[in-house]
């Protein structure tokens, strides 16, 4: 049967985009979805406070145009970036859902906050506090020591570190996401 992620990803990509139209449609009738739309969408319930405002940041970094709504065509863009996009591609969405005061830069809490409410929704138990790893990643990337992680810093410091490009990656990979979409679209 092989392997059972691989062949999640394959079936999302061979997905038409007119079911997930239709999804999108039939829940969000209006063509644009609020942020409480969005958590209703993805059966988030009951998030805790930093799970909550990981998923206000992941709507943000959707919503392009930045009008408070996330449209088709916003969704669309996150969905094949989540399911087709390239390291590249999807670092750099990282690098815009970390900065979450928008800067330009990453600091320290910003990272440790994003850390956490991964950590929360995944709801699986880590070898490593969040403040250790938060600090072993910018010992490790942070070349310039001014406790900030720049575009340039995040994107090569992870591409050339395989631990860390693993971890966040995987972290990332919104597969906890997909999958609810995946057992709605079942049904
Ligand atoms: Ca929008
Ligand atoms: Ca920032
Ligand atoms: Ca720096």
């Amino acid at each position: 049967m092989g392997n059972c992620n691989d062949s999640m990803v394959e079936e999302l990509q061979s997905c038409e985009s007119h079911q997930w139209y239709r999804k999108f449609m039939t829940e969000c009738p209006s063509g644009l979805l609020t942020f409480y739309e969005f958590k209703k969408f993805f059966g988030l319930k009951n998030l805790s406070a930093s799970s909550n405002a990981y998923i206000l940041t992941m709507f943000r970094t959707f919503d392009m145009n930045d009008d408070g709504f996330i449209d088709f065509m916003e969704y669309v863009a996150a969905l094949s970036l989540v399911l087709k996009g390239g390291v590249q591609q999807k670092l750099r969405w990282y690098f815009k859902l970390y900065d979450i005061d928008g800067s330009g830069c990453i600091d320290r809490d910003e990272l440790l906050q994003i850390i956490k409410s991964i950590r929360a929704i995944n709801g699986i138990p880590h070898e490593m506090s969040a403040e250790d790893f938060a600090n072993m990643v910018f010992d490790k990337i942070d070349v310039n020591g001014d406790g900030e992680l720049s575009y340039e810093e995040f994107m090569e410091g992870v591409q050339n570190d395989e631990m860390l490009l693993k971890t966040l990656t995987e972290s990332l990979d919104l597969s906890h996401i997909i999958s609810k979409i995946k057992g709605e679209m079942r049904v």
